[in-house]
């Protein structure tokens, strides 16, 4: 028997379970997903379960189960269905790249994601920024990696770098092949019971570092890790792991790109604390912070008091952020007429009987 409590169950998923459990359901959290098959982790162990149809035809991408998830499942034949997603406590999600509005569920039931980051060329703090913003956003606690600190003369410098930016968030320098800085991670930031995600870049050495924790090389065959052009292993998958002191930690495939929705009315300086300490001199209260005159934060840039890429940064976040609600505003729109015509069809076809 396995303790759910031990898989991050707790009193929220109990209640949305509820009713399930009354129907004969069984509950299970979702660690992989491979094709259409969900490695699941439940009460008595591990089991594989695929959607049900009603999941599969009624659902939106978005709401379909994701690596953290928990659902309510049955057993048919020895193969489990799953029939419904219990309501996720959080998701950690960005753009999709090149699409306008789509957003994509990376993971879920969160309690904090590592950005990680490597100290070589990767290293870049305005896209750490960027991550930073979009993981708040999802109420999700960020902690900040910066791994290979074994390539670079001055790691601290990197440190204080990101430190500057003003996130009330820890920073850690971590060699994963170097074993550097592990105990210290694992010690303060890896609690049992809870899950983490870690996520950047390909090749910043997100998989090293689950490595390093397990003691050994996890199997690097088919969906855990793929050898790519480059000859190197690449993760191609989500996978939440269980470490052995007990923290869950999802390792993801690298990202190209990282980019920012728009949840509710999240827009403004809450996550851009520079700009937010600035802004309380701004001569009007509605300052946007690029054309108004007294604007606190446009001086500061002037002064030199604000780097200015942080402060475009902050632009070109925001901007993202105005058109993914525009976008997702006109979609919405468009799938209520959409909705509108499909209603008047079926009416028709009654008034017709066909
Ligand atoms: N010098 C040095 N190399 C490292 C360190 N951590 C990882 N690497 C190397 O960086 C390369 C990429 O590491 P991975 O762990 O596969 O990177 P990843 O982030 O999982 O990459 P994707 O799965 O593609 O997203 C490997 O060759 C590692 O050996 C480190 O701390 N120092
Ligand atoms: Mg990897
Ligand atoms: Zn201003």
């Amino acid at each position: 028997m396995t303790s759910l409590t031990s898989y991050g169950w707790n009193t929220h998923f109990e209640q949305h379970f509820h009713t399930y459990q009354a129907q004969g359901l069984e509950a299970g959290r979702v660690t992989a997903i491979e094709g259409f098959r969900h490695k699941l982790i439940t009460a008595s162990g591990n089991t594989d379960a695929l959607l049900s149809g009603a999941l599969m035809n009624g659902a939106e991408n978005c709401d379909l189960p994701k690596v953290g998830d928990w659902v309510a499942f049955k057993t048919y034949d020895n193969e489990g269905i799953i029939i419904s997603l219990l309501k996720r406590i959080n998701e950690l999600s960005r753009k999709l790249p090149g699409r306008a509005t789509e957003k994509q569920v990376i993971a879920t039931n969160i309690d904090t994601a590592f950005i990680v980051q490597g100290l070589d060329r990767d290293f870049n703090a305005m896209r750490l920024q960027r991550y930073m913003v979009q993981i708040m956003q999802c109420n999700i606690r960020p902690v900040v990696l910066l791994n290979k600190q074994d390539l670079v003369t001055d790691p601290e410098r990197y440190r204080q770098e990101v430190i500057a930016l003003g996130y009330d968030c820890p920073v850690l320098l971590l060699s994963a092949t170097g074993h550097k800085g592990l105990q210290n991670w694992a010690a303060e930031h890896l609690l049992p019971g809870n899950t983490y995600v870690l996520i950047g870049s390909s090749g910043v050495g997100k998989s090293t570092l689950v490595n390093a924790l397990l003691g050994y090389r996890l199997r690097e065959e088919g969906t855990v890790s793929d050898f790519n052009n480059k000859g190197r292993h690449t993760t191609v998958s989500r996978n939440l792991i269980m470490l052995p002191s007990g923290a869950m930690l999802i390792d993801s495939p690298g990202m190209r790109e990282f980019g920012v929705t728009l949840e509710a009315d999240e827009q403004g300086l809450n996550y851009h604390p520079l700009l937010a300490a600035l802004s309380v001199e701004c001569r009007f209260h509605d300052c946007t912070h690029q054309h108004e005159p007294g604007c606190a934060v446009v001086a500061a840039v002037r002064e030199g008091g604000l780097p200015r890429e942080v402060y475009e940064s902050y632009l070109k976040i925001s901007r993202e952020q105005a058109h993914y609600q525009t976008d997702s505003l006109e979609k919405k729109r468009v799938e209520r007429q959409f909705g509108k015509m499909a209603k008047q069809v079926v009416q028709y076809r009654k008034q017709r009987k066909y």
